[in-house]
């Protein structure tokens, strides 16, 4: 029974002076380089959206950054402009042990659904593959830390719990946005998914 250790988005734009900045997401880089070395697998997974996405408040004329838009697929906050493929704040943080991974995943490239989770896109149904990769290495039990605890991390972690993984998300190795009660919420649907968070 193997262990992966999941790193979710912790790229520059979600640092501080980022796009996206969460507070302290630069703080966790040392904690998760050093946690790295304990684990089978360590997978990064990577925000990674075309210019023009559809989860950008600027693709969507009138329409103020952090509001809340309808989709096909649901709800959607419309963020400002980040992870643009290939942009400077799409690269991962500079300090982050990236030679130590097995696997980088990237998400959120189709540009008409957002893609919190590392394993489904927002429509809850289109598979990244990565559910896949972690089966055929034989992998049952998963570690998570990175950024947003509110936004990727969540959902990446109840994914991962709905689809049978063992998951244990570090709080302390994680930063969340902590818009209108997100945070809490976040909190709350991860331990009804059965998501252990240490
Ligand atoms: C994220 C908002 C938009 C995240 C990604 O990594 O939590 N949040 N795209
Ligand atoms: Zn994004």
């Amino acid at each position: 029974m193997s262990e992966a250790l999941i790193v979710i988005d912790l790229q520059k734009d979600f640092c501080p002076g980022g796009a996206l900045a969460v507070a302290g997401g630069d703080e966790i880089v040392p904690g998760v380089n050093a946690l790295m070395a304990e684990f089978d697998a360590v997978v990064l997974t990577q925000d990674w959206h075309p210019a023009g996405h559809s989860s950008f408040a600027s693709s969507h004329p009138g329409a103020e950054v952090m509001s809340l838009t309808e989709m096909p697929y649901g709800p959607q906050v419309l963020w400002p402009d980040h992870c643009i493929q290939g942009s400077d704040g799409a690269h991962f943080h500079p300090d982050l042990a990236t030679d130590r991974a097995d696997l980088i995943i990237r998400k959120g490239y189709n540009p008409a659904i957002d893609s919190y989770s590392a394993f489904f896109e927002n429509d809850h149904k289109t598979p990244t593959g990565l559910e896949g990769y972690l089966r055929t290495r034989g992998i049952s039990k998963l570690v998570m830390v990175g950024i947003a605890t509110d936004f990727c991390v969540n959902y990446s972690a109840v994914d991962a719990a709905k689809l049978g993984f063992e998951v244990t998300v570090r709080r302390d190795l994680c930063r969340g946005i902590d818009m209108d009660g997100s945070l809490a919420a976040a909190e709350a649907a991860m331990q009804d998914a059965g998501v252990r968070l240490a």
